[in-house]
């Protein structure tokens, strides 16, 4: 068969809109494809819900890449060792209680998991505000990383949402932003972001599940966004945290829908 260079591009740009297009009005939108965003699509997804998550890098998976100071091994703990085997991967047991995985097969399979379950996950894009009407969260303003890093002045374009998780990692950016620039107050003490305490895996572990919450109408936090907007310790490269925190931020927001 002979090969049309110009079907090729029809293909990728006809199913590429398609797929962006599906997507402008979900279930719940979701920021960032680290451990927590991917399980918490993944779980949404598995229950028929639309989702929709967003990445600013070309790779999904955010920190589980590199394990710990780039030895790519994760740990975990029982409860996260059973979240890994709903997404088959294997682990092994370093000592009672705690185990170890491959973080490359982590990022892959707990990706694959979200997708196959229904999830659409578009990396290269950034999140770069949200839509606020009448006091909720009720959509993302997405622009492509490519303008985001090239710092061209270019509109972005706006998707709809009944729940957006913040799911940024470390620098909690969705909701510092909404935050600052529409002077809201969060439900966190202070109602501004509390910011991330040093180290302390075993209290970060435990804290990031009460922190897991609906931290303004219309927007969650989870995984190490949770902690740093509460003001709780980091953990380092213990993933059960951030399983746990996706898979109970899914859960919430199903008994909300
Ligand atoms: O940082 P990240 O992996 O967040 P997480 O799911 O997991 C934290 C752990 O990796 C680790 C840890 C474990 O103990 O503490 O750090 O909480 O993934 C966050 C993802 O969000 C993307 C970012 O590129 C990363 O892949 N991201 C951040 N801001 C934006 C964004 C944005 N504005 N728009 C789109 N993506």
């Amino acid at each position: 068969m002979k090969l049309d260079d110009i079907i090729i591009s029809e293909a990728i740009i006809k199913s590429y809109t398609k797929k962006l297009l599906d997507c402008l009005d979900l279930d719940v939108a979701i920021v960032g494809a680290g451990p927590s965003g991917l399980t918490a699509a993944y779980f949404l997804a598995k229950n028929n819900k639309k989702v929709g998550l967003f990445e600013r890098h070309l790779s999904v998976g955010g920190g589980m890449w590199g394990g710990g100071m780039m030895f790519n091994e994760i740990v975990i703990q029982e409860e996260g060792k059973e979240l890994l085997e709903e997404f088959d991967v294997r682990t092994k047991e370093f000592q009672p209680g705690y185990y170890t995985a491959d973080s490359i097969e982590c990022v892959t399979s707990i990706t694959k998991s979200a997708i196959q379950a229904g999830a659409t996950i578009f990396n290269l894009i950034s999140v770069e505000d949200v839509m606020l009407k009448d006091e909720r969260v009720s959509g993302l303003v997405l622009n492509w990383s490519a303008v985001e890093l090239a710092k061209l002045h270019i509109d972005p374009l706006t998707i709809r949402a009944k729940f957006v998780v913040e799911a940024t990692g470390h620098p909690t950016e969705v909701i510092r932003i909404l935050a600052k620039k529409a002077g809201v107050k969060l439900r966190t003490p202070s109602g501004a972001v509390e910011g991330e305490r040093p180290m302390w895996a075993e209290k970060g572990e435990k804290l990031i599940i009460e922190n897991t919450c609906e931290i303004f109408p219309g927007i969650w936090v989870a995984g190490m966004a949770a902690n740093a907007a509460f003001g709780s310790p980091r953990m380092g490269p213990i993933f059960g945290g951030m399983l746990l925190s996706g898979k109970i931020c899914a859960q919430k927001i199903l008994a909300a829908l």
